[in-house]
């Protein structure tokens, strides 16, 4: 046991995480079973020609063997490399341990490669070999730090072929993949990639990502939304304790969450805020910025009528590429970024804005000129590896202070006081250590992923299905990623993607909050989560989140 566990990391080091039934007898007693064949979510011919090879696999899901317990099988040690791509997700420890132990329950000369600092550790070949000493110095902790994380992005096939040369050198059955919807892309690109080229060595992929984004029909939830949205709900009530006890603040929060607002949206149904902006429904009703301001200020005059100068603010990070004329300026920025990056580079701010605005539109240039010079800066940044605009960088939150003040400042009728302080919960919680649901989710997910790589099921995503029906009825099983995908734009060109998922307005987490929101806006309805319990009944223990419950109808 490592000597750097506190005295919960201790206690927390010895919980055995859970496996549906169809993983408990180990990976060998797992019957495969194919379902129809499958096709992409959209652009079906395209994605098609994309993935000659394996486009089109069958879902499959695990089942119980129903060879008897006392038959002993055998098979050969399999080697399995692993990855973790992209942000850090509560549980990606746990998922390595589901797969240490799953390759290892086919043969104890099983072997675990674990890839460094991400993608670029496989394709570099920067390894180490994950022994049980070194695994269980991990079991059920927060953080990607037993191989680190990293962004680089797969693509060209001078990458794919150094990846070839060091998963044949290391004789590698299987590399699983553990990120988001662009990691998973890239697992699927590389699968494909292999394949065409006769390699032997699967690539198989895993949902992680505490943005929430990365789910559908098949992949119920990514991991590490549960823990990352409770630890989150914990301070901002927190915050709410403090609002409501000094009745002098409006408290800003800025969440974590990129595009999608599911963690915003999750946050408000566990802590009632006044204020939770959702970005889909303000992309769904067209809104101006100046609408969106609008609509804050009006609830910061309503409570202030009421005696009440003082409230919380739930914002989504990726708000500004929500709002029509920003996610144009932003889309047109990324275009013009992709295709003139060294025309811009070293220039200051006042400059870059200049030379930008001669190649995006005119509404885009007059946009772009009448944001303050810190989010021009902010919004001209650098995109990620992956084409994404990097909205963690950007003070959304303080934007939407200013603008607020200034909107009421220009109120004859607003009498009230305003003082706001901003906060920005991201990396927080990235890292906390998982729920119990996370911690059985990930170890299954992983278990599953070697029952996947045993199989030699290339393209594949892991998957654990009906996860608010309790443990005993979890379904594992692999769902092909191509048929998850659609074609983007992403830095100036077309791309296969994994469709990614956004908050629903019909869907029941948002419509039970919409129902509320009004009532939240003027009260104290405030709930107060604290903290995550890994001890005590299992109502508290092992309970899901409010999205999960309400899309899958389970509250
Ligand atoms: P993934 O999509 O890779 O899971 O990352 C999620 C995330 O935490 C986003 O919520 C956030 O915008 C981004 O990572 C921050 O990126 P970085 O870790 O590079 O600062």
């Amino acid at each position: 046991m490592s000597d750097n566990l506190s005295v919960l990391g201790k206690a927390r080091a010895e919980y055995q995480p859970k496996l549906p039934v169809s993983l408990t007898q180990g990976a060998l007693k797992v019957k495969v079973v194919k379902g129809e064949n499958t096709e992409s979510v959209r652009d079906q011919e395209k994605i098609k020609s994309l993935f000659p090879n394996t486009y089109g696999a069958p879902v499959v899901s695990f089942e119980k063997c129903c060879c008897s317990g006392s038959e002993e099988k055998t098979a050969a040690p399999v080697r399995v490399g692993v990855v973790l791509s992209g942000g850090q997700a509560p549980g990606g420890h746990n998922v390595i341990a589901g797969i240490f132990d799953g390759i290892k329950s086919i043969s104890k000369d099983s072997v675990l490669i674990g890839f460094l600092g991400g993608p670029s550790g496989l394709e570099n070949g920067k390894y180490i070999q994950i022994d049980a000493e070194l695994m269980n110095k991990y079991r059920n902790t927060g953080g990607f730090d037993i191989i680190q994380s990293g962004r680089t992005k797969l693509e060209t096939t001078e990458q794919f072929d150094r990846c070839i040369k060091v998963v044949t050198e290391l004789k590698l059955d299987a590399v699983t993949i553990i990120g988001g919807d662009d990691s998973n892309t890239n697992a699927a690109v590389l699968g494909e990639y292999f394949q065409s080229k006769n390699v032997s060595c699967v690539v198989v992929g895993c949902p992680k990502t505490i943005d929430g984004d990365l789910k559908n029909e098949f992949i119920e939830t990514s991991f590490g939304f549960d823990t990352a949205v409770k630890t989150y709900s914990e301070v901002i009530g927190n915050i709410m304790r403090d609002a409501n006890s000094a009745q002098k603040y409006w408290h800003f929060v800025k969440l974590m969450g990129r595009s999608a607002s599911h963690i915003g949206l999750e946050a408000a149904l566990q802590t009632h805020p006044n204020v939770c902006l959702i970005s889909e429904e303000i992309k769904e009703k067209k809104m101006t910025l100046a609408a969106v301001i609008k609509q804050v200020a009006d609830v910061v005059a309503l409570r202030a009528a009421l005696g009440k100068n003082f409230g919380v603010a739930l914002i989504p990070e990726g708000l500004l590429e929500f709002i029509p004329e920003v996610g144009v300026l932003i889309s047109e920025l990324s275009e013009a970024l992709a295709h003139h990056e060294a025309d811009v580079a070293g220039l200051n701010t006042a400059a870059k804005v200049e030379k930008l605005c001669t190649w995006i539109s005119k509404e885009s240039a007059v946009v772009l000129k009448s944001l303050p010079a810190g989010i021009q800066e902010q919004l001209m940044l650098d995109r990620d590896s992956h084409g994404n605009v990097q909205v963690s960088l950007i003070d959304t939150e303080k934007l939407v202070i200013e603008m607020v003040k200034q909107e009421l400042k220009g109120r004859a009728d607003f009498k009230g006081k305003f003082a706001a302080l901003n906060h920005f919960f991201g990396y927080e919680g990235r890292c906390a250590a998982p729920s119990n649901f996370d911690s059985d989710y990930c170890y299954s997910l992983g278990f599953a992923a070697s029952v996947l790589a045993f199989n030699k099921m290339n393209g594949y995503m892991s998957s654990v299905r009906d996860l608010t029906k309790g443990i005993e009825n979890w379904k594992a099983g692999g769902i092909p990623i191509t048929m998850m995908m659609n074609i983007e734009r992403r830095h100036g060109a077309d791309k296969p993607v994994i469709q990614k998922a956004l908050v629903e307005l019909d869907g029941a987490p948002f419509k039970y909050f919409a129902a509320r929101r009004d009532e939240w806006a003027k009260t104290e309805s405030y709930t107060y989560p604290g903290p995550i319990q890994y001890f005590g009944p299992s109502e508290i223990c092992d309970a899901t989140n409010f999205t999960i419950r309400l899309e899958r109808g389970a509250m």
